[in-house]
């Protein structure tokens, strides 16, 4: 999760339960990044060009990271603790290859889904639910 341009790049990222993601700054000014949500409460001291630090997310859930210099900026970790998993693309689509038979829970979560989790959760059936859309209010 880069640092470019006063942004995070790419603004949302997907990752394993467990992973380590790094926080290369490639601007010429100093980050500090942090986060309040719960599945990971940090903060990373000031740190300049060319410079990275990283943070371990062990709890899934949504991580909203913010930078403590510039208040625009905004990015989003979802931590998962599942295989099928994906950031859709620019329309909206995103494909899980190999998914069991069998009744599932897809969940669906966007920063700006106005739920109390940010989610919306539907009954799939992994056999026959060969293409699925989620309406989103
Ligand atoms: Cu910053």
């Amino acid at each position: 999760m880069a640092q470019k341009d006063e942004a995070f790049v790419p603004g949302t990222l997907v990752v394993a339960r467990g992973s380590t993601v790094a926080f290369p700054n490639l601007d010429r000014v100093r980050h500090s990044i942090y986060s309040f949500s719960k599945p990971a409460r940090f903060e990373i001291d000031l740190y300049g060009r060319d410079q990275s630090r990283t943070h371990t997310f062990p709890v899934s859930g949504s991580v909203a990271l913010g930078c403590n210099i510039h208040d625009k900026m905004r990015g989003y970790i979802r931590v998962v603790d599942t295989p099928f998993a994906g950031k859709t693309d620019a329309n909206g689509y995103v494909t899980l290859s190999g998914v069991p038979a069998g009744t599932a829970r897809l969940t669906v979560w966007h920063p700006r889904i106005r739920t109390p989790s940010g989610e919306v959760v539907k009954q799939v059936n992994g056999a026959t639910d060969q293409k699925i859309s989620v309406r989103l209010r």
